[in-house]
């Protein structure tokens, strides 16, 4: 049985996942419409794993027997339209997802609630994989030199990209 701190904090995690899936989704539509259609589809495949956190969180209030609070989602803010910077705030975004999960793994462990240990140490090796996987876009940049030709390279590089999140939460 958990907390009803810590029922809390995994709704405001939910709450943080579903933000992040709508920056990425916002991000998305910016960069299609600057003719970035591979980078459009490599931020809305993060997009799709961004609400399978989300759910994959939800799910797991359910199995504990908790109240799922879905609350008000804020409107995604960022201002990048190169591509360099928006890795760099993706990066960024994820560095501040990775502490927020930190801070559920800190809360799980001081209060004995070995359940929430695991479940945190899943998006925990995940936060690790995706950080990676921003900051190999940005050295790749810096590889390319930022040139446009680099750049087209890099789009349709990343236009391969398709979401590994299971869409199947028959239980949410
Ligand atoms: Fe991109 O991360 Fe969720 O947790």
């Amino acid at each position: 049985m958990l907390s009803q701190k810590m029922i809390d904090r995994i709704n405001l995690q939910i709450n943080r996942e579903m933000y992040s899936a709508y920056l990425y989704l916002a991000m998305a539509a910016k960069m299609n419409e600057l003719g970035y259609t591979g980078v459009g589809k490599w931020l809305t495949a993060q997009y799709h794993e961004e609400m399978f956190h989300a759910m994959k969180f939800a799910e797991y209030l359910h199995d504990q027997n908790a109240v799922v609070s879905y609350t008000k989602i804020d409107s995604p803010e960022f201002k990048e339209n190169e591509i360099k910077p928006l890795f760099q705030h993706v990066l960024s975004h994820e560095k501040s997802l990775t502490a927020s999960i930190r801070e559920i793994m800190d809360m799980a462990i001081a209060e004995k609630d070995y359940a929430t240990q695991i479940l945190a140490q899943w998006y925990i090796d995940e936060q690790v994989e995706e950080e990676k996987n921003a900051t190999e876009i940005i050295q790749k940049i810096d590889l390319l030199g930022n040139s446009p030709q680099g750049l087209y390279l890099l789009d349709a590089e990343l236009g391969k990209r398709e979401s590994s999140a299971p869409l199947d939460f028959n239980k949410i």
